[in-house]
Order: C-alpha cells, then sequence, then structure tokens
C-alpha cells in the first residue's frame, strides 16, 4: 500500500477522532467525483467501481441532476406534506405511470421504503385479506439485506447485523432463498401476507437464483393471496441491465421498492409503488416522513429517471455486464486466485479463491486502489464491482486491464 500523505491521514484520523467507528473505510480519502470517476484529496484518480452500492448509476454530479438539484433549491427545497407542493403531484404521474403502478408514497432512504412495504403489507394483511390482528408474518429469505432499522436487523441473516440488537420484530420468518420448496411449504401458513425478497441479493455477495426461481416465486404468492414485495433498491433503475432485475421474470410485485439511484446519488430519496388496494389501506396520518416526497426530491428523482431513459443505462449494463463477464473469465483462466465471477448487468461480483475469514479480498481491493480503482469486499471472499452504468466500453476495458494488472501481480 502506498505511504499516506498528510491530507489522507489528517483527515482519516479527524474521521475517527470524532465520528463513530461504525465503517471501516479503504484508507483513500475523496473530494472530488466526475462520471464514474473519484479523486482524493492529493489529486489522485480513480474509477469508482462501487457507486455507493449503486446509489450514483448515473454518474457522479451527473450535470443535468445537479442543474435540477440547484435550480429547486433556490426555488423551494421542504414544506412537509402539511401542504401540497407543485412537484409531488407531477412527479408521482411520472413514476407511476414510467412503473406501472396506481400509487408512489414517497420516503427518503432504503430502508423507510422497506419499512413502508411491510406496513402497507401488515394493513393490507388485516384491512384487505382479513388476517387476524397482530398475526400477520412476512417471510425474508436467508442472506437478505435491505437496511439498518431494528426491524431490518430482526429479518437479518447475518449476525454483523442483527446480534445485540434484540428483542427482535415479531411476525418476520426466514426462508432459504432460491428454494421453491420451502417457500411453498411456508406458504401454507394462512397468516402469511407478504414475501420480501431481493431478485439478486446484493450484500449476500451479488446472489443471483437460479432462472425461473422469481416467476415461480411469484406465482406461487398469488396462488396463495400473499404480497410479492420486490425490493430493488439495489437492482433497481437499470443496474442489472434491464430497468428493474424483476423485468427478467416477467413479474409485477404487488410492492416496489426503489431507493439509492432514484436521485443519482445527490441525496436520500425512495419510493415504495402498489395497487390502490393496497396503498389506500394507509390513511391520512397513518405513515409519513418529514422529507418525504419534498419538492427538492421530487424534482430530482424524475431527472434522476430521465437521464437513466434517455441515456440508455439499463441497455449500457446489459451489454458491458456480459463484456465485463467475459473479461473477468479471461483472468480466472489465468490465475489461482479467482474462483468464478457471477452477476446481471452491472452488477457483479468475483469469489476470491480464499476463505471468507482470510483479508485476501480486501487485501486484492487495497491493491486495486494503489493502481486507481476502488471496489470493496462485500462478504468475506467476494468484491462486488459495480460501476456507473454511464461507464463506455474503451473505460470498462480499461479497468479490466487494471484488475487484470493486480490480480496477476497480487502477492498474498
Ligand atoms: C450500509 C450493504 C449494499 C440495500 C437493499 C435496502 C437497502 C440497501 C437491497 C437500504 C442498502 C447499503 C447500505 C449500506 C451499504 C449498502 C449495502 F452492504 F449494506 F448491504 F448495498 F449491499 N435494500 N444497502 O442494499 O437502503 O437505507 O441504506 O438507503 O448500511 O452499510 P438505505
Amino acid at each position: 500500500m502506498n505511504k499516506m500523505s498528510l491530507n489522507t491521514s489528517s483527515a482519516i484520523d479527524l474521521e475517527n477522532k470524532y465520528g463513530a467507528h461504525n465503517y471501516h473505510p479503504l484508507p483513500v480519502v475523496l473530494s472530488r467525483g466526475q462520471g464514474i470517476k473519484v479523486w482524493d484529496v492529493d489529486g489522485n484518480e480513480y474509477y469508482d467501481f462501487l457507486s455507493a452500492y449503486s446509489a450514483v448509476n448515473q454518474g457522479h454530479c451527473h450535470p443535468k441532476i445537479v442543474s435540477t438539484l440547484v435550480g429547486q433549491a433556490e426555488k423551494l427545497q421542504l414544506t412537509s406534506r402539511a401542504f401540497y407542493t407543485d412537484a409531488l403531484g407531477e412527479y408521482a404521474e411520472y413514476i407511476t405511470s414510467l412503473f406501472g403502478y396506481d400509487k408512489v408514497l414517497p420516503m427518503n432512504t432504503g430502508v423507510e421504503g422497506g419499512e413502508t412495504a411491510l406496513k402497507l403489507c401488515r394493513k393490507w394483511a388485516y384491512k384487505v385479506k382479513g388476517t387476524k390482528k397482530n398475526e400477520a408474518k412476512i417471510l425474508f429469505a436467508e442472506g437478505n439485506f435491505w437496511g439498518r432499522t431494528l426491524a431490518a436487523c430482526s429479518s437479518s441473516t447475518d449476525p454483523d447485523c442483527f446480534e445485540d440488537y434484540g428483542p427482535f420484530m415479531p411476525g418476520f420468518e426466514i426462508i432459504p432463498y432460491n428454494d421453491l420448496s420451502s417457500l411453498k411449504n411456508a406458504l401454507k401458513d394462512e397468516n402469511v401476507a407478504g414475501f420480501m425478497v431481493e431478485p439478486i441479493q446484493g450484500e449476500a455477495g451479488v446472489i443471483v437464483p437460479d432462472e425461473g426461481y422469481l416467476n415461480e416465486a411469484y406465482n406461487l404468492c398469488k396462488e396463495n393471496n400473499v404480497l410479492f414485495i420486490a425490493d430493488e433498491v439495489q437492482t433497481g433503475l437499470g443496474r442489472t441491465g434491464k430497468m428493474l432485475c424483476s423485468d427478467y421474470a416477467n413479474i409485477k410485485p404487488d410492492i416496489l421498492i426503489l431507493g439509492k439511484a432514484l436521485s443519482g446519488g445527490i441525496l436520500p430519496i425512495s419510493a415504495v409503488l402498489s395497487s390502490d388496494e393496497i396503498m389506500l389501506t394507509i390513511k391520512p396520518g397513518q405513515h409519513g416522513s418529514t422529507y418525504g416526497g419534498n419538492p427538492l426530491a421530487c424534482r430530482v428523482a424524475q431527472v434522476a429517471l430521465e437521464v437513466i431513459i434517455e441515456e440508455g443505462l439499463p441497455e449500457n449494463a446489459f451489454q458491458l455486464g456480459k463484456l465485463f463477464r467475459e473479461e473477468m473469465n479471461k483472468i480466472i483462466q489465468k490465475s489461482e486466485l479467482l474462483n468464478i465471477v457471477r452477476g446481471k448487468g452491472l452488477l457483479n461480483a468475483l469469489e476470491v479463491n480464499d476463505s471468507p475469514l482470510s483479508s485476501t479480498a480486501l487485501d486484492i481491493c487495497h491493491a486495486l486502489k494503489d493502481n486507481g480503482l476502488l471496489a470493496k469486499p462485500t462478504h468475506g471472499n467476494i468484491i462486488r464491482f459495480a460501476p456507473p452504468l454511464t461507464i463506455k466500453e474503451s473505460e470498462l476495458l480499461e479497468c479490466c486491464k487494471i484488475i487484470e494488472r493486480t490480480i496477476l501481480n497480487f502477492k498474498n
């Protein structure tokens, strides 16, 4: 690892001295971003292959999104939902017609989207399905990750997420991911009201389920009058090579959760989309948030979606994702260090041929950083690669060369 400059080390010291230690960042101090690149405080340039965990699909500081942000910020930023604004209705019409739903409930972070979806599911169970009050159950898949709230921790199977945060939310049940028989079995319980699932499990290590799993899971839920809730916070908005990862399965989730790139990485914006039957079970005053649906977020989200469409980002992710996996497979052939590459679109992961308890994947990420590319391991021995979807073929090939050079020169 290169020796740290004073700028870098002083910034790291400050953050460590005064900031909570709830992360262990790579030793790089970023100060500027543009498109697929970021620069550190010493002016070193890096390709960003994390995209803030798929929040920066449109590239850093996208000019169209920034100018919309600035324009609205100078006009009206936040009123609360105590009043109407000229931005929310237009945005709500735009996003509901874009994804084909009756209504949107605007929130801020992805986990608030998840919480909202689960509250809608429970309300719908009691008010529409007729489940006995406080008996509704919701299914989650092993390895799921949908945020850091106590409800999210209650559905987690990762000790780092739930340890010492009990007691946990009742009514949550965990079934294996990518396992239709366990879902079928769990659905025999008439109190099950919903199944919340990621079409590809991001944090678990970019786990792509078998062809047909999502479609069949959706059908099983339909047959049992159970809501299929798609958490597309990370997989949505072009990341996996389609506008939604659910599109590969030709399914229309009963509740769709979006976040991250819904703002192009400019500010926290999430959205929950659903039908009138489900959405209108929540009456005025029964759910909300100070910032949810604020005019700044509405204008930014709408232009962030327009950019995804106008610039053909899902199609670009589809094509360049294939190229990336082809290039990674060539490296795998040349190196003992790597097992496999997996993913869809530009959500991919390399599995390192070492114990998940080893630091090899992290050490490789340090070496990648020294070679000008930023990536981070998810669990243990898996490195996630997720550049902004605006990346060009020539840039992707340049990054594949950086990854190849790093892997072939890597000394444990
Ligand atoms: C962290 C992980 C990724 C998500 C899915 C909901 C949320 C997330 C599928 C919640 C958030 C973020 C959270 C961030 C790191 C990152 C992450 F490593 F934590 F698991 F991407 F994989 N659904 N994921 O991936 O959205 O509330 O954060 O806006 O907490 O460390 P949020």
